[in-house]
């Protein structure tokens, strides 16, 4: 047995430049591991808490210096000993000692970096690739990735109210050819963007970020970018949408501040997004087309689109396997956006992807907008045979990080490797996908 030997906590920062917590976990054999924390803007009210220090003194009061010393006192007294393999056992021991519904008082982000720094040890340990680790050895499906290529929203500076416009190599034969024809249509949307003399900088998920005139633009700029790379929209790459409408919600009404000022009721907002569907089959999912809050508005989308498209809760959800059980019984949603630190440990992530797969529900693991160079989910991709996965657009370091550790594990596969592709979508109509 190896046991946890030590802990150490270093407040470092993320791509936003805000502070953020890298934590190694020593096991008694030397052997050690860091995981890196990642940190949600568009976040879900009922995501565990990100432990922050609040002493405007320091970043505005984002300090994660409590968060540390919890890893490095508290957690570390009761966890030192403990066996390195027995993931479970050490969740639920972190779980109880915070002792809060929510990880207020430890801090998530404190928990998670524990968790995940001792989920690396172990791998490292038992001398296996993480993937391997967390999985079996049938674990050899690499995700379909969606590439956010046009950021708007609260992650970008522009009249663009929906937040995320992504693309899906879903027609590719294998990964590395799917992460080409993703960066290919990537330039070619910088082409098109400098044709039409927009600014070409990027959001923080590395999609760009332009002044543009509608909430739509960005769907027929990136089709024409498809085209324009020589792909075939609706075939070789498809549309995803997160447009957050979290932040969109007023009042019982989604607002449209960044755009036109448009107001609409759920039922409009439902019909917005059948109308849109209709007129681009090129869409083949949305997440968050409507807002955590709006119950009924989800129950509605889900019974008008739910066997068209995949409908994926994130803010609703928000990684909780009780929330997420209530989700399903209520008919909300037919998949769910999986992310570590909306819930806080490993565990209990895992047990959401579990949930998802036996309920017939899909399961896409993602990034937050304020990432590290930390590469765990796309290990845990690949363990859990996902099949999709968000983690930003092919430029940014902190995005690439991740596409470019499924190279690397393509390549560790070799014949073995498989590409999710489009088998995802196999169970909605394929009248949309023609
Ligand atoms: C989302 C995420 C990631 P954030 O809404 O899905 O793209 O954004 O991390 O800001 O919550
Ligand atoms: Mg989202």
């Amino acid at each position: 047995m190896s046991e946890i030997a030590k802990l150490e906590a270093l407040e470092i920062l993320d791509s936003r430049g805000n502070p953020t917590l890298a934590v190694t976990a020593t096991l008694s054999n030397g052997v050690k591991a860091t995981a890196k924390v990642p940190s949600g803007a568009s976040t879900g009210k009922r995501e565990a808490v990100e432990l922050r220090d609040g002493d405007k003194a320091r970043y505005g009061g984002k300090g994660v210096l409590k968060a540390k010393s919890h890893v490095e006192g508290e957690i570390q007294n009761v966890i030192r000993g403990f066996d390195a393999n027995d993931q479970k056992a050490l969740d639920k021991k972190l779980c109880e000692l915070d002792g809060t519904p929510n990880k207020a008082r430890l801090g998530a982000n404190a928990i998670l970096g524990v968790s995940l720094a001792v989920a690396r040890a172990s791998a490292e340990d038992r001398g296996l690739p993480f993937y391997a680790s967390l999985g079996n050895e049938a674990a050899n499906l690499i995700p379909a990735p969606w590439f956010n290529v046009l950021n708007g929203g609260s992650h970008a500076d522009s009249n663009v109210d929906f937040q995320e416009f992504m693309i899906s190599p879903v027609g590719a034969p294998r990964y590395s050819e799917g992460l080409r024809a993703a960066a290919e249509t990537f330039h070619a949307l910088k082409a098109v963007l400098h044709k039409n003399g927009y600014s070409t900088g990027v959001g923080d998920e590395g999609g760009f970020a332009p002044e543009l005139k509608s909430n739509e633009e960005p769907i027929e700029l990136i089709l024409e970018a498809i085209q324009k790379a020589g792909y075939k929209p609706g075939k070789d790459l498809v549309i995803v949408l997160d447009p957050a409408t979290s932040e969109l919600f007023e009042d019982g009404s989604y607002v449209f501040e960044k755009s036109d000022k448009s107001r609409k009721s759920p039922a409009q907002m439902v019909e917005f997004w059948k109308s849109l569907l209709d007129r681009y089959p090129e869409i083949w999912a949305i997440e968050d087309g409507v807002a955590e809050d709006d119950h009924s508005g989800w129950q509605q989308l889900t019974k008008t689109l739910g066997d068209r498209i995949q409908l994926i809760g994130d803010d609703n959800f928000v990684t909780n396997p009780t929330l997420f059980r209530q989700g399903i019984k209520d008919g909300v949603a037919n998949a769910i956006l999986i992310k570590l630190n909306q819930i806080g440990t490993l565990t209990e992530t895992l047990e959401c992807i579990e949930i998802a797969r036996s309920s017939g529900y899909g399961a896409v693991i993602s990034h937050r907008s304020g990432e590290t160079d930390d590469t765990s989910i796309a290990d845990l991709a690949v363990a859990a045979g996902m099949g999709q996965i968000k983690t930003g657009s092919t430029s940014r370091g902190e995005r690439i990080a991740k596409y470019n550790r499924f190279l690397e594990i393509e390549r560790e596969l070799g014949s073995k490797a498989r590409y999710a592709g489009a088998t995802i979508y196999d169970r909605w109509q394929t009248s949309v996908k023609a």
